[in-house]
């Protein structure tokens, strides 16, 4: 039986102090919404909680969720609400658990290459906190600078880089997260290898805060790459750039290979100023190059771009200095703010085998065509994962509502029939859930839903996502 606004909020002061406990209707309103498809104004779905708890210690997660578990009461852990596939959103209404507080960066173990840090860390504020001392945390989501590790962790976040370093996943060893029930638990550690027992730390990262908390994590970190290059190639056709991308993946080890049309960089141009030669094809491709001198990265952009000229590119651009470099990019990662600016939009984060992009890029078109819908793609091409934005113009909602759920029903069949997955990086969430049987098939969603009961037999937590 939940208890009434009020009572939640008075119990759980008793538990963690006034101080961490939020219901103004401010709060409320803050904490009832997350960075889906906003920007669309009334379009964005909100779900206000009941209550916000921001607890500051891991005994007070765990002090929460005994009370959540006694009470049957939702809990919804959120970190900073940048999340794309309504992860976050407290649908059942109940509590949302912020872990902000909990942004400490425990140790970095240089003599293992090891780093713990709590949930609540701002992802880039960590990658910088390790190179500080010469030392690389890759993954690279394009809200880094607002993000947190434990929303990361949960949604198993990416980013460009995971092109050559793989997505977070790739860099936990070990979690510290509390139970539904209040048990708090540890999974591996700072060891390379480690087979005792089920890999409970790999099952719990991207498990979009449905089987456990995650409260700290123990990071990988590897050497800082010496050099690093940064080139532009321009192309006359979406898929004659996606097409574009095997070659260059399988030949040059890219660091990053992303994907931009022409619509994507025009929207980031609404709010700052653009380089020309970005606006002057139909579509891009921006690379990022590791290795350890500058001299043999160009001489690797020279056969890369001489490969992708035999691919229909033209002229290779490469950025001249670290600055320009950081320009690019910062144009780069302002895609998905500025589509939220032209748009009230659906997003699809569809993944397909590599080879298989310029497939997916043409299902997309064709899917938006079919339906009157613009549709913006951008991406991270060589992750095979293109993020499909469908705008919704001017139309009127019944309109807008019909030819959306149209256009992206046959884009998810399409990339089922791609042996592809409904989304790669942004989450199942609550937006994506009714996709997911494209994706999963019976038995092992069957599977899935059981382990869901074993970790939180009583389904309050983070209740209403992922499944259908
Ligand atoms: C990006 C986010 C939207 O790649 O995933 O910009
Ligand atoms: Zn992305």
């Amino acid at each position: 039986m939940a208890l009434a606004g009020t009572d939640l909020a008075t119990g759980l002061r008793a538990l963690v102090g006034d101080a961490a406990v939020l219901d103004d209707a401010d709060s409320r309103e803050r904490y009832g919404r997350d960075e889906t498809e906003r920007g669309g104004g009334p379009d964005a779905p909100f779900f206000p909680p009941q209550v916000v708890v921001l607890p500051e210690r891991v005994d007070q997660v765990a002090a929460v969720l005994r009370f959540a578990s006694a009470q049957r009461i939702p809990v919804t852990p959120r970190g900073a609400g940048t999340g794309l596939s309504g992860g976050a959103l407290p649908v059942y209404g109940g509590i949302a658990l912020g872990l902000e507080r909990l942004g400490r960066i425990r140790s970095i173990d240089a003599r293992n290459l090891v780093v713990e840090a709590e949930a609540g860390v701002i992802t880039a504020d960590l990658q910088r906190a390790v190179e500080a001392q010469g030392l690389f945390y890759p993954p690279d989501p394009a809200s880094r600078d607002s993000c947190q590790l434990g929303g990361n962790l949960a949604e198993d976040s990416a980013g460009p880089r995971s092109c050559k370093y793989g997505t977070t996943r790739a860099w936990v060893l070990g979690l510290e997260a509390v139970l539904a029930s209040g048990e708090v638990i540890h999974t591996g550690g700072k060891n390379r290898k480690d087979v005792a027992g089920y890999n409970l730390t790999q099952l719990l990262v991207g498990s979009e805060g449905t089987l456990a908390v995650i409260t700290a994590a123990t990071l990988r970190l590897t050497s800082l790459p010496a050099a690093t290059l940064t080139m532009i190639l321009p192309f006359p056709a979406l898929a004659a750039a996606a097409r574009a991308v095997e070659t260059i993946c399988a030949e040059h080890d890219p660091a990053a290979c992303e994907i931009l049309e022409a619509a994507a960089i025009d929207a980031v141009g609404r709010l700052m100023p653009l380089p020309p030669m970005l606006r002057a094809s139909a579509a891009l491709l921006l690379i990022e190059l590791h290795g350890e001198h500058r001299d043999r990265l160009l001489e690797r952009a020279e056969l890369l771009a001489a490969a992708a000229a035999a691919a229909g590119a033209g002229e290779a651009m490469v950025a001249y200095d670290a600055a320009e470099e950081r320009r690019l990019w910062a144009i780069r990662r302002r895609v998905g703010e500025a589509v939220k600016y032209l748009s009230t939009y659906k997003e699809a984060d569809a993944v397909v085998p590599r080879a298989a992009l310029a497939d997916l890029v043409l299902a997309a078109r064709a899917a938006a065509d079919r339906h009157g819908l613009q549709a913006i793609c951008y991406g991270h091409a060589g992750d095979g994962n293109l993020h499909i934005n469908l705008l919704r113009g001017d139309l009127d909602a019944a309109a807008w509502h019909a030819r959306r759920d149209a256009a992206e029903g046959e884009l998810f069949e399409a990339v089922a029939a791609l042996a592809g997955k409904i989304t790669g990086e942004h989450g199942v969430g609550w937006t994506q859930r009714r996709y997911l049987p494209l994706s999963v098939d019976p038995p092992t969603l069957a599977l899935m839903k059981s382990v869901k009961a074993a970790f939180d037999p009583m389904g309050i937590l983070n209740p209403g996502k992922i499944f259908p």
